[in-house]
């Protein structure tokens, strides 16, 4: 007999062992996916960030699973938010997926079809109709917008024959969709669920609550190491929105205000985080509800002397990749090369659902499971038509179409991508062997560069 007082502590850090672990087992295990907004796979402190506190994300990087080399597969479109969801959310590549998700099927429907019970709050991006559709059988949805992170422009709807809640908006958007999720855990029972809670931080504006914000003033981070005042050259998408928000050349001072405010937005969420999985413990369904915490992509932020999302720099398209849960080994890291999309196909097969019809997505099961070559062997990163990447565990290769450009990197000696080696003479036959693996790639994928639109 456990005291009552220690069970609700191993509760609390999530320790399935024990009465509860027996009967969680016998349940469909849960979903919860959280996701957030522009934040780079290197803000974790866990993960090794020492500047930034993220004590939540940490407890889940001890408890499960954190996949260091997983991507978003890019973007046809300045607005990479976009697609990236839509892949998450359908499992379909770049080139098939429909970006507003008029059609086709979706993870949220495979799971409601299972008998889970959906729920989605925050952000969504790919249009209210498919949102209305794809949890149709499902909790409250609240939409939030990003142009002001105090003043969410929250658009409530509900599913038929549901009542409306009505929801404030002059609270910060992380804590408006944290207390949302909050309060669907707060009303389950023993039902299995998929919850989706999604963030708009710590996407600009950056604006953090003041007493996060305040934990930096006078100590912001230093610039990135491989901070640029403005990129070498133009890479085709050097005026976008995100490339506005400061001028050129950018300092390196400037950079650090942006990162200061950027880890503030960081910790307010990650306190969110907390506040999400609190509740969970609390109602005895940490045990058996698998939880990733990830990022739509990742962020430029002074790196590259770039600021936004539409580049192909590992900085950009990384993303944070947690997975924890039943049936997850705790406190382990893997490097296995993987898509975003590729996460909801593992937690399909970890929760038993059959994935959606269409999809494309590669359970990394067997990855959890040990089998470190289970990887992907190659990814193919796009950004409009204006480049394009080919990724191996060594190697990458960025070329730029519009331009006749390459770059060349060499990702274990040099994970910044500070050196390119494209013209260095070492290399020519790798240099052919990338050019050709990324053609035959694009191919594949049914790229309109290499297929024709
Ligand atoms: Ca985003």
């Amino acid at each position: 007999m456990i005291p009552r007082r220690l069970f609700a502590a191993a509760l609390m850090l999530g320790w399935t062992a024990g009465p509860l672990g027996t009967a969680a087992a016998e349940r469909r295990p849960s979903v919860l996916v959280i996701l957030a907004d522009d934040q780079r796979a290197d803000t974790i402190g866990a993960l090794g960030n020492r500047l930034v506190r993220t004590p939540a994300i940490d407890g889940l990087v001890a408890r499960g699973t954190s996949f260091d080399r997983c991507y978003c597969m890019g973007s046809r479109q300045g607005a990479v938010c976009v697609p990236s969801r839509a892949m998450l959310l359908s499992g379909r590549s770049l080139f098939h997926v429909d970006e507003q998700l008029a059609g086709g099927d979706t993870w949220p429907e495979a799971f409601a079809r299972a008998g889970s019970r959906t729920f989605l709050v925050g952000k969504w991006h790919n249009g209210a109709a498919a949102a209305a559709r794809l949890f149709a059988a499902g909790d409250a949805v609240f939409l939030g917008g990003m142009s002001d992170q105090w003043r969410v422009p929250v658009s409530s709807f509900v599913a038929p024959g549901r009542p409306a809640r009505p929801v404030a908006t002059d609270r910060h958007s992380s804590e408006l969709f944290g207390g949302a999720a909050a309060e669907f855990v707060d009303t389950l029972g023993d039902e299995p669920f998929f919850a989706w809670l999604a963030f708009t931080a710590p996407h600009d504006p950056r604006q953090a609550p003041v007493d996060y914000r305040r934990r930096f003033a006078g100590t912001e981070p230093p610039p990135p190491d491989n901070f640029l005042p403005q990129h070498p050259f133009d890479n085709g998408e050097l005026r976008v929105r995100d490339e506005k928000l400061l001028g050129w050349p950018r300092s390196a001072a400037q950079v650090s205000g942006e990162l200061a405010d950027y880890y503030a937005c960081i910790e307010a969420l990650d306190a969110q985080v907390g506040r999400v999985l609190a509740a969970l413990a609390a109602k005895g369904r940490l045990a058996d509800t698998i939880i990733v915490f990830t990022s739509d992509h990742g962020l430029a932020l002074g790196s590259h002397g770039l600021l936004g999302k539409q580049n192909l720099y590992e900085h950009s398209m990384r993303v944070p990749a947690v997975v924890a849960g039943p049936g997850v080994p705790a406190g382990r890291r893997v490097d296995a090369l993987c898509y975003l999309f590729d996460l909801m196909a593992t937690v399909g097969e970890l929760a038993g659902v059959s994935p959606p019809a269409g999809t494309e997505g590669r359970s990394l099961v067997p990855v959890v499971r040990g089998d470190a070559r289970a990887g992907r062997e190659e990814l193919l990163l796009a950004y409009r038509d204006v480049q394009r990447a080919l990724v191996t565990p060594r190697w990458k290769l960025i070329d730029y179409p519009r331009l006749g450009r390459r770059q060349l990197f060499d990702l274990d000696a040099d994970p910044e991508e500070c050196r390119d080696l494209w013209e260095d003479g070492e290399h020519a036959e790798l240099r052919t062997t990338m050019m050709d693996g990324l053609r035959k790639a694009e191919r594949a994928a049914g790229d309109p560069l290499a297929v024709g639109p």
